[in-house]
């Protein structure tokens, strides 16, 4: 039986992207081949990754949806050689999260939050694994056409807490789930940086929160090119910062040493707080 997952990945853990697809937005292409996807995760876990999350669909705005034998194709080789190491699956599909988890997968990272595959929560619960619940308002196709709340924080806040109780009663362990506002998944820049300025409350829901900033195109876009598809390291490492002081528990990034070294340095500064 697993440990919560707080006590299996403490404050703070760094989870480092492997994208196995050829259009994700920052890194399309780069590592659709297997010899590549593995070496750079290897990468990672050298650099300070927690986990690794491997990916074989890209939610990047406007994307369309990939077959789940096109995904397994994509990450199932990647997987299999990686066995060993700490890895997460980053998919909304049951077929993929089973095969992932046989393979030794030990967390699911479903930006649905479980509404996109209705056998996906019993394959979770049946393993006995991680799972990472993500807001996003729509589907990747149209999540960027004109977003609109009437308070972010306290909707995004609304929806996590319900799709934790789903997970829940869907026989997944309250301890075993972290909680992700979605940055970017249905947000204008302005409802990132108030979900972000504002994480405390996310965090009052009591579940680790995980927060995915790196190379968004919000970061671009705020240093001002409205029409920036990706955003600097050093932004995306600050954010990274402000929400570890906010509570934050896991930060999901393409540069990992620049993340485990900014971090690793804000939890000592933080630290030296309360000594
Ligand atoms: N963002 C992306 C993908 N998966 N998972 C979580 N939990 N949180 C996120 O913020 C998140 C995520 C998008 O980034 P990336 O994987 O780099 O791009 P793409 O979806 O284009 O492959």
């Amino acid at each position: 039986m697993r440990p919560p997952l707080e006590q299996a990945f403490p404050r703070p853990s760094v989870l480092g992207v492997v994208n196995v697809t050829p259009d994700s937005f920052s890194d399309g292409g780069e590592f659709l081949r297997p010899e590549a996807a593995v070496a750079l995760a290897r990468g990672h876990v050298e650099e300070g990754a927690a986990l690794v999350d491997v990916g074989g669909e890209s939610t990047r705005p406007g994307s369309e949806g990939v077959s789940a034998e096109e995904e397994l194709a994509r990450v199932e080789p990647v997987l299999a050689a990686l066995q060993g190491l700490p890895v997460s699956v980053d998919t909304s599909k049951a077929e993929v999260a089973r095969r992932a988890l046989a393979l030794g997968a030990v967390m699911v990272n479903d930006v649905t939050a479980l509404r996109g595959d209705p056998e996906l929560a019993g394959v979770v619960g049946d393993a006995g694994a991680y799972l990472c619940l993500v807001h996003m308002l729509g589907e990747p196709r149209t999540m960027q056409h004109d977003p609109r709340y009437d308070d972010v924080v306290s909707e995004v806040k609304a929806f996590l807490e319900d799709r934790l109780a789903v997970a829940v009663s869907a026989g997944i362990a309250e301890e075993r789930v972290c909680l992700d506002p979605g940055l970017g998944f249905g947000k204008t820049v302005a409802h990132n940086l108030e979900l972000l300025a504002r994480l405390d409350e996310l965090a009052a829901l009591g579940r680790p929160l995980l927060v995915g900033a790196s190379r968004k195109r919000f970061l671009g876009r705020l240093l001002g090119d409205p029409k920036a598809l990706t955003g600097p390291v050093s932004a995306g490492v600050a954010v990274a910062v402000l929400a570890y002081e906010r509570g934050a528990s896991f930060f999901r990034v393409h540069d990992v040493r620049e993340h485990v070294d900014a971090l690793a340095t804000a939890r000592a500064v933080v630290g030296s707080e309360v000594a």
